[in-house]
């Protein structure tokens, strides 16, 4: 006995120095999400830069700086003869200044380091936020207005909001502080102490801008605590339990940030901007014995939300939540039973504050699979004496993050399906924004109040969503091309049939830029991303078809400020030549942006689309007026699409997949 034992360990130690000699550089994937250390590197060789006993230094963004697409496609078939670069890009104002650093993490380097110019500014800090907040409640004059309210200033809390721009020459990073009441609910936003005007620099941290125009009503705080343990009864209605077992385990394996799961094999990257990124989603095809690339990379690009009230107190509200918040500063830690079933499998990331350092983000993403659907299936009724009847339960994967960013969370899904559709599946919750009124009934109103009144004295203002889609297809190889299927009504005049009409399609490749600007629900068409290079047996081009969201088109002029930054949201779909730098649909720098670095901005060069490595950009809107049922905080709020195999596998792909086993409870045996 004694001598087995030392014999295990002794081999037990020669593996873990192996593993500790050998894990960190080859277990890493090259899209993986910056470390712990990995943020510590740039903030010491940022620091070593620049001390902070000289300089001032806040960090906007840190995130990986996107390895080269050729190395990282050598990578996935060779990931033992390429090396690849790790660095990170970084974006700091360090003395007023906007730098834009890149760093090699291994070398421990700064590779460059160069002052951004031109107009906008980076995403917020939540540290400076956190600043500006406190501000008025020490401000005099807001003093003077709480006080004229009669309300309570320990029960005040104050919250930023980005400013956007609306043609002013001065360019100055300045944010809104509006202010709510937290007496008797943690519903804020319900609460609003609304006719003040607050304006804060956050390079002077300083309120510069102050103006109160007036009392209106601040709505009352009963029935508006979301919190179970403020509730009061009766409750209702009453809804029965599920046990969700895998007596099997689950089927998806997680490496690190890489996961497979049925037929599916991808990547699950995470950034501070854009927050979840799908990478290098490949398919295995049971006929061909391979797994085929669908896509390279997925995620939101911007989330533009236009509000539609005029006025002093709400013009401004035109946000860009990625650009201007950061969806992954804003990734909140899914709860466990709650956001995802009890068999969902957790991921934690790292995101960093304004001084560099790491920020544990746990349980920032699950991944579950989901039951239930059928997933294809007939019964036969034609054939006398027989009665085939056939029929398999659907399993899919979903990976989910929610991003909140203040009063709204985004429940953001990317489901995998085994027949080969990603079903992007955004769903929204959480508060709406409330603008304080002296208006108790319907009956009182008497010019535009720009929304729908919800509850006494709060009207939920009118507004948009607008979700853009980063989708950079690789059907079947790198290079695509992307083609419009229209389907046309043929009238027959010849008296060549008994009918006068018939619809059939016909199919236009996009070759340049503009050809791909589409708005949908004009006219029907399949749109579809082809591989021209790869055929099917009977000779059609592989393709991935967009089964897009119900669309929504912004109602904004084109020459109205907020609708020229954002001027991506003009055509449902757009496709571009891929181009690394080319990321984010509002721009590099979004915050007071004024719409130079758009999507707009890029496709005027009508680039060549046809045959080669292209990205295909979804808008998914939602246009929100408010209900009652909204108030005080909303039940989810759908809209998903479809990525769906067109022509891309021989046959239906999962014709000889099995339904799961069928298991007996209690007892979890068959
Ligand atoms: C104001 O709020 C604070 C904090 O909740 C509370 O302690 C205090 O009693 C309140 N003052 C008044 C006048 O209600
Ligand atoms: C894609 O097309 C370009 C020309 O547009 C060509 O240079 C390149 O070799 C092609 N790549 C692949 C992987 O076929
Ligand atoms: C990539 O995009 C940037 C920004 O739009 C542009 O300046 C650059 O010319 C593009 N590169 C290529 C090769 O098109
Ligand atoms: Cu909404």
């Amino acid at each position: 006995m004694a001598s087995t034992t030392i014999k295990l360990s002794f081999f037990f130690a020669i593996t873990l120095i192996f593993l500790q000699a050998v894990t960190p550089l080859n277990l890493q994937h090259p899209l993986d999400p910056l470390t712990k250390e990995e943020f510590s590197i740039v903030q010491t060789v940022v620091l070593h830069k620049y001390p902070t006993s000289k300089n001032s230094v806040a960090f906007h963004y840190i995130g990986l700086d996107d390895p080269d697409k050729d190395d990282v496609l050598k990578y996935e078939t060779q990931p033992t003869l390429i090396t690849i670069p790790r660095k990170s890009f970084v974006v700091a104002i360090i003395n007023s200044q906007n730098h834009e650093i890149v760093i090699d993490l291994r070398l421990k380097t700064i590779v460059s380091d160069n002052i951004h110019k031109g107009y906008g500014f980076p995403i917020l800090s939540a540290d400076e936020q956190g600043v500006a907040i406190k501000l008025p409640l020490k401000y005099p004059p807001f003093i003077a207005s709480v006080n004229k309210r009669g309300l309570n200033l320990s029960e005040i809390v104050c919250s930023t909001f980005s400013m956007g721009w609306f043609g002013e020459e001065k360019n100055s990073r300045t944010v809104r502080v509006d202010c709510f009441m937290k007496e008797n609910t943690v519903n804020i936003y319900v609460r609003p102490i609304s006719g003040i005007t607050i304006v804060v620099d956050l390079q002077l941290m300083k309120i510069v801008e102050y103006n109160d125009r007036g009392i209106e009503a601040v709505p009352t705080a009963e029935k508006t605590d979301y919190r179970f343990s403020h509730q009061n009864p009766p409750f209702g209605p009453k809804l029965n339990s599920l046990v969700s077992h895998q007596p099997q385990g689950s089927g998806a394996h997680i490496n690190g940030y890489s996961v497979s799961w049925a037929n599916w094999r991808f990547h699950i990257g995470f950034d501070a901007r854009a927050g979840i990124v799908i990478s290098l989603a490949s398919i295995y095809d049971l006929e061909k014995h391979k797994s085929r690339r669908v896509l390279y990379k997925g995620y939101i690009s911007e989330l533009f939300v236009p509000y539609q009230d005029p006025t002093e107190e709400f013009y401004f509200k035109t946000f860009f939540d990625s650009g201007e918040f950061g969806f992954g500063l804003s990734t909140v830690s899914l709860i466990p039973n709650r956001d995802c079933p009890s068999h969902a499998q957790f991921i934690d990331t790292y995101i960093h504050s304004a001084d560099g350092s790491p920020i544990l983000l746990k349980n920032a993403i699950c991944v579950f699979e989901q039951y239930g659907n059928i997933m294809w299936r007939h019964t036969e009724t034609g054939i006398p004496n027989e009665f085939p009847e056939e029929s398999r339960t659907e399993v899919n994967l979903i990976v989910r993050t929610v991003v909140t960013v203040g009063n709204y969370d985004n429940v953001l899904d990317w489901e995998f399906k085994t027949s080969g559709s990603i079903k992007p599946a955004i769903a929204l919750s959480g508060i709406l924004e409330i603008k304080g009124a002296n208006i108790k009934h319907k009956d009182e109103i008497k010019e535009d109040q720009y929304g729908t009144l919800v509850s006494a004295n709060s009207i939920g203002i009118y507004h948009d969503h607008f979700y853009m889609y980063y989708l950079d297809f690789d059907v079947d190889g790198v290079n695509n091309s992307f083609e419009k299927t229209s389907l046309k009504t043929v009238r027959i005049t010849d008296g060549s049939s008994k009918r006068k009409s018939y619809w059939t399609t016909e199919t236009q490749t996009a070759k340049t830029e503009s050809d791909a600007k589409i708005t949908i629900g004009l006219s029907p068409a399949e749109l579809v991303v082809v591989n021209p290079n790869k055929k099917t047996a009977v000779g059609n081009d592989v393709g991935y078809r967009l089964i897009p969201a119900i669309p929504a088109h912004p109602l904004l002029t084109e020459d109205d400020y907020p609708q020229i930054r954002g001027a991506f949201t003009n055509y449902n779909v757009w496709v571009t030549p891929y181009n690394r730098t080319e990321k984010w649909a509002g721009g590099l720098y979004v915050d007071h942006s004024r719409g130079d670095d758009t999507l707009a901005v890029w496709t005027q060069k009508n680039r060549d689309i046809e045959n080669k490595d292209i990205v295909l950009w979804h808008v998914v809107g939602i246009h929100h007026v408010p209900a009652q049922e909204d108030f005080p905080i909303m039940p989810l709020l759908s809209t998903s699409f479809e990525l769906r195999p067109t022509n891309f596998f021989e046959r239906n792909p999962v014709l000889n997949t099995l339904s799961p086993r069928d298991v007996n409870w209690p007892g979890c045996s068959n």
